[in-house]
């Protein structure tokens, strides 16, 4: 309840629009109306499967889209620092921002880094658009790889994110130019589908999530107007409430090279719960969990400093057979504080992944066992969030998420994130509608 009034970011792994819902007619998609895409008002499909078949490559398009005049291609070259930063600076001036403006993401150049080359990333799904004149890069699109299950199928995709134009080029069509090549870069590698997460309403969502808030920094929330003192509250006794232990419960410990296959195959049992989750190969795992861990602490209590951390992952290891039995993962997203005198920065911490060996005790789920770990494990999830001096733990209603919000003193935003999936048709996967449960 005293969270009632937060402010939200609508994000995920960075992306999402704020707000959630628009109000635009859901028939008016000129755009949208002609993709392989789940049009509003069908019906749940009979069976999971593609929309269209997928092409030999030759059948693909072999050029570029046209652009409008004064704009050329460009193929970003993420390893190459300069374009890194390029990219990092289209977005930080650029990406989302909240409904009044007051926050705007702001990926480190890092996290880029992480996100954009996972193994087998391909450089071609990292599409800029440049004004021919002078090269300045005014619009990113991009995609990497990953194996999805959805339900009982297993197949390859690409997954969409950062999709970014300049603030002075809204509004002139030029998204669905980009959206198309960044699909015919993807045909073209012989890969059909794709998995994308957007803030706004377009057709058709699978599921939509709502993002949940845990304070850290309480003052300063506070004073960057992300939330608010509400009635019969004082900031004095919200900071309290808040207060979160000085060290774990768990023996936990940030993960090593020696926890990857362990990890691996904890993650991939747990994963069994969930209908739509990504098949990670020993490659994968430790990509995702281990090559985003840097050395530094945010900040030292002053601002401004950036930090090369990008993941935090930790995993409670069995002492005596040596396997691990827990693990957790942290991605950090700042955010731009667009007006304030006194702090540039909002420092956000995410959940990210995690898994529990006690979901696969017998009747754990039904006798409560599953969700004391879960709050165990979550709760030093948030311990190890404060100790790097993060403001805030944000948590999406998906995975098992809703039955550790209330105990964890997580409170709702207005922020939703929709998930959406190209050329594959499935029922409605579960989401928001599980929010119920957080009472
Ligand atoms: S979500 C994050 C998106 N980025 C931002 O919100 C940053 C700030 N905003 C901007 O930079 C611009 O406003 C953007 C739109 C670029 C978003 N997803 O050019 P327009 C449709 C999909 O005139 P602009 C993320 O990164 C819109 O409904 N479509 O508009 C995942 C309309 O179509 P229709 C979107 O405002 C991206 C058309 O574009 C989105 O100047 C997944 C208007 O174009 C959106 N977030 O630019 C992309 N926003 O008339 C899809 C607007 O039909 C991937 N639109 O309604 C699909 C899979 C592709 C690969 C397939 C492989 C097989």
């Amino acid at each position: 309840q005293a969270l009632e009034q937060m402010k939200i970011m609508d994000v995920v792994k960075g992306k999402a629009g704020i707000g959630g819902h628009n109000k635009k007619d859901m028939g008016a998609h000129k755009f949208w109306a002609t993709q392989p895409v789940p049009q509003l008002g069908e019906g749940p499909p009979v069976d999971d499967g593609y929309i269209e078949p997928s092409k030999p490559r030759e059948e693909v398009r072999q050029e570029p889209y046209p652009l409008p005049k004064d704009f050329e291609w460009s193929t970003l070259d993420i390893n190459d620092p300069k374009q890194n930063k390029e990219v990092y600076d289209l977005l930080s001036l650029n990406y989302v921002e909240d409904e009044d403006a007051s926050f705007r993401f702001q990926y480190s150049a890092e996290f880029l880094q992480w996100a954009l080359k996972p193994p087998g990333y391909f450089k071609e799904w990292h599409v800029g658009v440049r004004v021919s004149s002078n090269k300045k890069l005014v619009a990113f699109i991009s995609g990497v790889p990953l194996t999805l299950r959805v339900r009982g199928k297993v197949f390859t995709a690409s997954e969409i994110n950062f999709l970014c134009i300049h603030k002075k080029l809204r509004s002139k069509r030029l998204a669905p130019v980009l959206i198309k090549e960044v699909t015919r870069q993807v045909h073209l590698q012989g890969i059909f589908q794709a998995i994308y997460t957007a803030g706004v309403v377009i057709p058709t969502p699978i599921s939509v999530c709502r993002y949940y808030h845990r304070p850290l920094n309480v003052s300063k929330l506070l004073e960057v107007g992300f939330t608010f003192v509400p009635r019969n509250m004082t900031a004095a006794r919200m900071i309290r409430m808040n207060k979160v232990p000085d060290t774990p419960t768990l023996n936990v410990r940030p993960i090593e090279e020696k926890d990857v296959v362990s990890v691996a195959d904890l993650f991939a049992k747990y994963m069994r719960r969930f209908d739509m989750v990504p098949v990670m190969s020993l490659e994968d795992v430790r990509h995702q969990f281990l090559s985003g861990q840097g050395t530094g602490k945010i900040g030292d209590g002053g601002e401004g400093r950036r930090v090369a951390q990008v993941t935090w992952t930790y995993v409670v290891e069995n002492p005596e057979t040596h396997k691990i039995t827990d693990f957790f993962s942290i991605y950090h997203l700042p955010s731009t504080i667009i007006h304030s005198p006194k702090h540039g920065t909002l420092e956000a911490g995410y959940l990210y992944y995690y898994a529990t060996d006690v979901a696969f005790e017998d009747g754990a789920d039904e006798d409560g066992r599953l969700k004391k770990r879960l709050q165990t494990l979550i709760g030093d999830a948030l311990v190890i969030a404060n100790q790097a001096k993060l403001d805030v733990f944000n948590a999406l209603t998906l995975m098992d998420n809703v039955c550790l919000l209330k105990d964890l003193k997580f409170g709702p935003g207005d922020g939703y994130l929709n998930f959406y999936l190209y050329n594959w048709r499935t029922a409605k996967l579960a989401g928001l509608e599980d929010e119920a449960g957080v009472k």
